[in-house]
């Protein structure tokens, strides 16, 4: 059975607004006339690159001078490893002489067993700490703050010697009044605790019930307790990433000086109203010093939007709010931000002026982008439960991509080059979201930015995962603030689309996976909802009301919260997100993956290539059983697992050379997973425009996991330092906007045409059929006037294998193999995607190949010129550690010819890539 979806287009507006008539929106602030302010004469000022005007008068704002601190500071080993001195004027750790650390300075973190070799330095206490001198006159100003924009994590904070405050939160934004401390000459420390024994005290003093789990399994060499910590909860190690428990100064650090009023946040947040226009939230808020109120003007200016309104404000003492709705001018025209692939992220210059009572002002610039965002829940004709799915600008968007963690154990090693080549790498292989998961980091404002600029989508959960958390009465303070920091700091973004509470800890409770007696679980269910709903939901909704939020997930979304907050079982397919993985059948079955509204994980895991492998190993590591291969191994039973999945359908590598083994094993790996994630995500994206016995309307795949931490097995597809694995070639393909997709029920071959594209379009489906042992096709079809849908998944091909392997004489189901494209007018054309008809172990008529590549330059990309004597399954073209990415990779070779470009990411030439290619295919496995 099949329902059809009818999809409307650019519709109803997502958010409720009235901005009719919004001359002055205030949120506790009294309307009135304003004072003074003035910011940043100094160097290191923060607030250009903030995008704040360096303003006129009395205030100094600008980034500590002890940068140092901040940039260098996250954790002992990565900063002097890297620089091979001290960053900072003294670092001293309790009870013992700098001494120990001479041993490890010239040692890189992520070399071979040093992850546990180092455990040391976390369990130490360090402590960071500078002299400084004073950039201005401190007489001069009312209020002088010390800011840490994030500590990590557990540190008591002095200035000459007076004990400023206490962190416990490393992502709180930590800001300390040191107006009556500051001096002309200052000495700053930084006092951490370790955090494995803040974590472990934290859980020793827990009244009650204990908070599962205690620690997490011995493959992953890691430290417990980690939920007692607001930490990053990955730092203490997970199933792919190692135990590297960081004490430092992760952001930056300044101080700023000011007298009457600062301005603390800032941000603006779209909205579509009934009346079919748009208006702007902005919302200031300041920190106020007078004892009296202070009048002024706002003035918001988008000049590409013909909009400039201005309104009074009265700001009165302490901190508080205000907020402007700003009207776009109705005759303007606003292109909308659109995700990846749907059309432009237009964004608009936006000036807003602060001129209050004596004349002085504050110019604060931004970009504002123009989007709604619905989650859409409800009913679907011919199923059971509700639907699950994003609209974006009113239209319906198939949500593809994978699902981020963070890019390092030592954050301050995350550039902005790093982020915009993994993000950009994503969005190259056609996707247009990313999950940025529960167990890691609210990331850098530049990674937003760059998702702002490029398209990608953020699914965006709260730091929360695989665990129970306590809810006492400090934690969910600390909690509290976090959550207001990061959504105010976070929420201007338009690729945010989705707030979610945590990472599976629904379904850690509703499948028990800590074992909790039933007649417990009650206060376990309390702690919850206190957590998420009552605290984090209830702040986020207070902050935010421009997006959606979900609890957890997986979860069934509306039908949780009517169970409760918690479902009974929050994998059910008819609601919600789910999360699958399964290593035990057969990956190229798709009748194993559930038909779910939505898949936010699944996946496989791989090792990565050699040459990435090989910087951080030894020659005596390179085998598959080295204890290398197996100490790098954070998944119980993961490399077992590789090998069973392989050996289902390819020969497992015999190679009496354990380096040629090994090599052939991560190859084999590779292979693996691509074509295990492409069956599966092709199986998503086949099911959004149907209905099977209830179960359908797929419209999300994001696949676990994008990137990596460390250089180590997992289920990544962008290696640690960015080289792409063959699952991201292959996701390139089979998230292709236009793509064909073949699957084979009861003996019977289904192609659907699925388009993500807006619009109908007739294309001629092209299907080839090979024998394996010859590069002339056996038989070629064309089906012509094809009509793929615009956003949907249609059936455009169905013949019973037995009749097409008869059409083409002589093959058989070990013998040939299938390949199928799309072809449309004006160059529109999908990948050539292709229907294995047997395991390739069976595959009879294969011939082991001679393939050669010819490379040549052309401007900045290389073409690599590929020729093969045979057909050739999974070619992969890898210049080892040369940093780029080829335009296709992993593909099966049918033709004796093949144009590959190469786009670097650094300088190379043609002579270092010729010497450094590896031309591989499967009958190279031996
Ligand atoms: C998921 C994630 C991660 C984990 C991955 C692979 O459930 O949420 O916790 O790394 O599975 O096991």
């Amino acid at each position: 059975m099949q329902a059809g979806r009818d999809w409307p287009l650019f519709g109803a507006a997502a958010q409720p607004c009235s901005c009719a008539g919004a001359a002055t929106g205030l949120a506790g602030w009294d309307l009135g006339t304003s004072t003074v302010t003035r910011e940043g004469t100094l160097p290191f000022c923060s607030l250009t690159r903030h995008g704040t005007l360096p303003v006129c008068s009395p205030a100094w704002h600008g980034t500590l001078p002890v940068c140092s601190l901040t940039r260098h500071g996250t954790l002992p080993v990565c900063s002097l490893a890297r620089h091979g001195t001290l960053p900072f004027c003294s670092l001293t750790r309790e009870g013992a002489f700098l001494l120990p650390l001479c041993e490890v300075i010239n040692t890189d973190p992520y070399y071979r067993f040093n992850d546990v070799a180092y455990r040391w330095i976390s369990l130490d206490n360090w402590t960071y700490s500078r002299t400084f001198k004073t950039p201005f006159d401190i007489k001069k100003w009312q209020k002088v703050n010390l800011v840490f924009e994030g500590v990590d994590t557990v540190a008591q904070i002095l200035l000459n010697n007076v004990t400023l405050g206490r962190t416990d939160n490393m992502f709180n934004r930590y800001s300390f009044d040191i107006t009556s401390v500051i001096q002309e000459v200052n000495f700053v420390e930084v006092r951490f605790l370790s955090a494995i024994s803040y974590a472990a005290e934290q859980s020793r003093c827990h009244k009650g019930h204990s908070i599962p789990p205690v620690c997490p399994p011995p493959v992953q060499k890691g430290e417990c307790h980690v939920n007692f910590i607001r930490k990053e909860q990955c730092s203490f190690s997970w199933d792919w990433g190692p135990s590297f428990p960081t004490q430092g100064i992760w952001k930056d650090v300044r101080i700023e000086a000011y007298n009457h009023y600062h301005l603390i946040y800032f941000s603006t947040t779209p909205l579509f109203g009934n009346t079919q226009q748009w208006c702007l939230e902005v919302e200031s808020i300041f920190d106020v010093v007078s004892s009296k109120p202070i009048a002024g003007l706002v003035t918001v200016n988008i000049p590409k939007l013909q909009t400039q309104q201005t309104f009074s404000v009265k700001l009165q003492p302490g901190e508080g709010s205000i907020v402007q709705l700003v009207n776009i001018n109705k005759s303007a025209t606003v292109e909308p931000w659109w995700p990846n692939g749907h059309g432009k992220q237009t964004g608009y210059n936006m000036t807003t002026t602060f001129t209050m009572e004596a004349g002085c002002q504050i110019e604060k610039f931004s970009k504002v982008y123009f989007r709604t965002v619905e989650l859409v829940q409800e009913p679907i004709p011919g199923s059971p439960g509700l639907s699950f799915y994003f609209k974006i600008n009113g239209r319906p968007i198939f949500i593809k991509g994978s699902n981020w963690i963070p890019a390092d154990s030592f954050q301050d090693r995350v550039t902005y080059d790093t982020l915009r080549l993994l993000l950009k790498s994503a969005a190259d292989a056609n996707m247009n979201a990313l999950r940025v998961w529960g167990g890691g980091v609210y990331e850098q404002d530049e990674f937003y930015d760059i998702c702002d600029e490029i398209g990608i989508m953020i699914w965006q959960d709260f730091m929360f995962a695989c665990a129970l958390y306590p809810t006492d009465q400090n934690y969910l303070e600390s909690v509290r603030a976090e959550v207001s920091h990061q959504v105010r700091r976070l929420k201007s973004h338009p690729s945010i689309i989705l707030w979610s509470g945590n990472n599976e800890n629904e379904a850690a409770i509703a499948s028990n996976w800590f074992s909790i007696p039933y007649p417990d679980i009650g206060v376990y269910i309390e702690d919850y909802v206190t957590l998420y709903v009552k605290n984090i939901r209830e702040i986020v909704l207070c902050e935010d009301k421009s997006r959606p939020f979900v609890v957890s997930s997986p979860t069934n979304g509306l039908e949780s919260v009517k169970e409760g907050w918690l479902s009974r079982d929050p994998y059910d397919t008819h609601y919600g997100d789910t999360h699958f993985y399964d290593y035990s059948n057969d990956c190229w079955n798709w009748t194993m993956y559930p038909k779910t509204r939505f898949a936010s994980e699944y996946g496989f895991q791989s090792w990565p290539s050699f040459s990435t492998i090989e910087k951080v190993s030894s020659p005596e590591d390179w085998s598959c059983t080295s204890n290398f291969s197996l100490h790098r191994q954070h998944h119980e039973g993961g490399n077992i697992q590789m090998l069973q999945e392989i050996g289902r359908h390819f020969k497992l590598p015999q190679c009496p050379d354990p380096v040629k083994q090994f090599k052939d094993m991560i190859y084999l790996t590779q292979v693996m997973q691509a074509q295990c994630i492409k069956t599966e995500t092709e199986f998503y994206r086949f099911s959004q425009s149907e209905i099977i016995n209830g179960e359908g309307h797929t419209m999300g795949a994001l696949y676990w996991q994008l990137n990596d931490i460390w250089q180590a097995p997992s289920w990544a597809s962008l290696e640690y330092g960015g080289k792409w694995k063959l699952l991201h070639y292959f996701a390139q393909n089979f998230f292709a906007p236009l793509l064909p997709v073949a699957y084979e029920d009861k003996g019977v071959l289904h192609i659907y045409g699925v388009s993500d594209l807006h619009e109908d379009h007739k294309v001629t489906l092209r299907v080839s059929v090979h024998a394996w042992s010859s590069l002339e096709p056996v038989c070629t079809l064309a089906k012509e006037g094809v009509t793929v849908k615009a956003q949907s998944a249609v059936p455009i091909y169905k013949e019973s294998i037995c009749d097409l392997l008869e059409r083409c004489r002589n093959c058989t189901r070990t013998s040939c193999v299938i390949t199928f494209c799309l072809v449309g007018e004006d160059g529109l054309q999908s990948p050539r995607n292709h229907y294995f008809l047997s395991s390739l172990k069976d595959a009879v008529g294969l011939e082991k190949t001679q393939l050669s590549a010819s490379v040549s330059q052309q401007d900045d990309i290389y073409i690599f010129a590929l020729q093969t004597t045979a057909i050739a399954p999974f070619v992969t073209l890898d210049v080892g550690s040369i940093k780029g990415r080829f335009s296709d990779n992993g593909f099966l070779m049918t033709e004796k010819k093949k144009m590959v470009a190469f786009y670097p990411w650094e300088p190379t030439s043609v002579e270092e890539l010729e010497s450094s290619l590896i031309l591989t295919s499967l009958l190279d496995v031996v």
